[in-house]
């Protein structure tokens, strides 16, 4: 099995270690240190579901040790798809304290991304939910065990008024020892810029640290109750300050059962939740649902709103109709986080997507050819720093691609840096679209049509929405035969296992892809052509 590490040149780490960033702490020693210190507070409350800190780590030591009494061994990966529940976070920390590496899916990924994930970290194992939203993810994960050899356990949540984490809970293995705090903790996902998701690995000390400042940042202590809308496995929802930084600081965790305002409104006051954390389409579907109902949300102090550009209109309503402090979070599952810190002027905040975490990041905003470019200019961002991944897991090609040679990741986001150091997200260089925050390839959409057999060739461009920010238009181009019509194509798509969010959203029959595109051989030309015929079009419409 190909080992998992994330390693930093040796002068960087010693400094990151030097001025305490990098402490030793571990995520089986955080909760240990936790259950102890805040043993009878509420850690996480959700459908069915009320644990406190002892009680989390009870549960995740019964998984852990029930987990390695099955035959799995420290090192072992292990393929999480799981919904906004509280086992997630007893199995997540059953995980680690079992010193086995979880894999991050989210709950819309299929076939198609399981496999791919599967494959990409050899996993052992697959822990699951039996449903999510209605979708039978047990037989789905039977069905992948079924085709990968090295697939030899799945493992099944009973949630939804079940018995949770028990069947798999029972056995008597003993524990490993704390691990060395530089290893890999986890693999988070990339949001695919270019093809399919790529792993990303992250030790114990880089995320930690994130976390921990994250916690303080957003101004976290033990009287804090955060409340999980989003996916809880998104890095955005984990770390910023996300459920982690809740659990580090010792507060408490609403799991949402869904993320309508309704549900949220409800919960923020039956809970007396502090601080959530939405994505900017969810965040304008809260401040228009507030104005209608004036909703009971007195409680509410912090809104973080990230994953796609939050725009200044949208902004601006968050306090004088949600009446709490928004804080902008521009991150990435590789690393980097900006935060609009809790006490900027109103007019940073609401026009600026933060600064970084930290005073070691560092942050180079260039031109095509890596040259820095004028404070205040547009440009390329560059970064690296104390949790920044300096590679992927076991993907050479991508490697070169996306990071420089004195260990710089390429973001592939254009951004203004602002004298004060915040910075200000223009768009970006890449050909992904950002839908409702849910990042996808343009080319993976383009390969699910390409195997269609009457499509000839297909471009896939992203379009400015009003609801999602972006949303998908594919223009295809059909052969010589009997033309499919769209609807048959959206089906064939859905066919196709693929997670729901990257369908498109229109499909747009073309006679040729050339003539709108003179000239243009390259595909990223070919994508823009087109994207600026629609938008011409609809200007004129
Ligand atoms: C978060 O992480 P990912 O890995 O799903 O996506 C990262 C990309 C960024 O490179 C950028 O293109 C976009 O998402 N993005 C934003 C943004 N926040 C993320 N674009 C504009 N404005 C923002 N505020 O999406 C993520 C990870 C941690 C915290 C927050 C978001």
């Amino acid at each position: 099995m190909n080992p998992v590490t994330q390693t930093w040149p040796d002068d960087f780490a010693a400094r990151y270690r030097a001025e305490g960033l990098w402490t030793g702490e571990t995520f089986p020693a955080m909760l240990r240190d936790r259950a102890a210190r805040f043993a009878g507070r509420t850690a996480v409350s959700g459908p069915g579901a009320r644990w406190n800190y002892a009680e989390l780590l009870e549960r995740a030591e019964a998984l852990a040790r029930g987990l390695l009494a099955r035959g799995l061994t420290p090192g072992d990966r292990v393929l999480v798809q799981m919904s906004n529940v509280p086992e997630y976070l007893s199995a997540t920390f059953g995980l680690f304290l079992a010193g086995l590496l979880p894999v991050f899916a989210l709950p819309a990924h299929r076939r198609v991304e399981l496999e791919h994930l599967a494959r990409g970290a050899q996993v052992r194992a697959i822990l699951t939910e039996r449903r999510i939203a209605g979708h039978d993810h047990a037989a789905m994960a039977e069905a992948l065990a079924a085709d990968l050899p090295d697939l030899a356990h799945v493992l099944i949540c009973e949630t939804g008024g079940g018995e949770g984490l028990a069947a798999l809970s029972s056995g008597a293995a003993e524990l490993p020892a704390d691990p060395d705090p530089q290893a890999v903790a986890f693999l988070q996902i990339s949001g695919g810029s270019t093809g399919l998701s790529k792993l990303i690995p992250r030790t114990h000390d880089d995320y930690l640290y994130s976390v921990r400042e994250s916690a303080v940042i957003s101004g976290l202590s033990p009287a804090s109750v955060y409340l999980t809308v989003l996916p809880v496995s998104h890095n955005f929802t984990m770390s910023s300050p996300g459920v982690l930084g809740v659990l580090h600081a010792g507060g408490h965790v609403v799991m949402a059962p869904d993320p309508r305002p309704e549900t949220g409104f409800r919960l923020i006051a039956e809970e007396g939740v502090t601080i959530t954390a939405l994505v900017p389409p969810l965040a304008l579907k809260w401040i228009e649902t507030a104005e209608r109902l004036r909703p009971e949300i007195g409680s509410l102090e912090v809104l973080l709103v990230g994953g796609a550009k939050f725009l200044p209109e949208a902004a601006r309503r968050v306090r004088p109709v949600l009446g709490c402090t928004l804080q902008q979070v521009f991150g990435m599952a590789e690393g980097l986080v900006n935060y609009t810190r809790l006490d900027d002027p109103e007019e940073v905040i609401v026009t600026t997507q933060g600064r970084p975490i930290s005073a070691l990041d560092e942050v180079r905003v260039v031109d095509d050819l890596d040259g820095d470019v004028p404070e205040g200019a547009p440009g390329n961002l560059l970064t690296r720093g104390p949790y920044t991944i300096r590679a992927y897991h076991d993907a050479p090609e991508a490697n070169a691609r996306s990071f420089t040679e004195d260990g710089f990741y390429r973001t592939g986001d254009v951004v203004r840096r602002l004298p004060s150091g915040h910075l200000e997200v223009q768009g970006r260089a890449t050909d992904h679209i950002n839908r409702a925050g849910e990042k996808i390839s343009a080319e993976e959409v383009e390969d699910h049509l390409l195997a269609h057999p009457e499509v000839l060739d297909a471009v896939v461009v992203s379009i400015p929405d009003s609801q999602l920010g972006e949303r998908i238009c594919a223009f295809v181009l059909p052969g010589e035969g009997q033309a499919p019509r769209p609807a048959e194509l959206r089906r064939f798509i859905r066919g196709r296992q693929i997670a729901a969010f990257k369908i498109p959203d229109e499909i747009r029959l073309v006679e040729s892809l050339g003539t709108t595109a003179v000239g243009k051989i390259n595909r990223r030309a070919l994508r823009a052509a087109l994207r600026k015929s629609y938008m011409d079009e609809e200007e004129q419409a």
